[in-house]
């Protein structure tokens, strides 16, 4: 299966946050079917002095959605990700949220596929259509480019 993660940094050594993030992808969850360049992009929903490090990768795995999750909520804890605030957004060590699985579409309360504001968020987006353009939003049915120039 091939699973989309989106990641992003805004504290300490970004590059080395993002570098260690993938290193721990690799050896827990699959291989890289492709990796983008990092953006440098503004905080979007919260106001901070500090830029985030955006990536997006594609990853070949056999691990199911929710095998994922608990993968990339322990790769966050490992590179030392403090407690989330449930409903607001706060600088980070490292993010790493599950995008797009396949064409699964998923709503749960722990999990919801395609991930619910991908599709607006260019910092996720312009990441993504460097490596993915042709990917199709299984709900919207629109390709990543075509979301991107929206
Ligand atoms: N992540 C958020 C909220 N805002 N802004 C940027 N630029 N990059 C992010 O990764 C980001 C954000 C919630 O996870
Ligand atoms: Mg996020
Ligand atoms: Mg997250």
């Amino acid at each position: 299966m091939t699973a989309c993660l989106a990641l992003g940094t805004n504290l300490g050594d970004r590059r080395f946050n993002l570098q260690e993030a993938l290193l721990l992808i690799a050896g827990n969850i699959g291989s890289f079917s492709a990796i983008s360049s990092a953006y440098e992009t503004e905080p979007w929903g919260f106001a901070s002095d500090n830029k985030f490090l955006n990536q997006a990768v594609t990853v070949e795995t056999e691990l199911s959605p929710v095998e994922i999750l608990a993968q990339t909520q322990a790769i966050e804890q490992a590179i030392g990700r403090k407690e989330k605030t449930l409903h607001i957004y706060q600088d980070r060590l490292i993010d790493i949220d599950l995008i797009l699985y396949d064409q699964f579409v998923i709503n749960t309360e722990k999990l919801q596929l395609p991930h619910p504001l991908f599709h607006e968020r260019r910092f996720v987006l312009e990441p993504l259509c460097e490596i993915a353009p042709d990917l199709v939003h299984p709900v919207l049915g629109k390709t990543v480019a075509q979301l991107l120039r929206e």
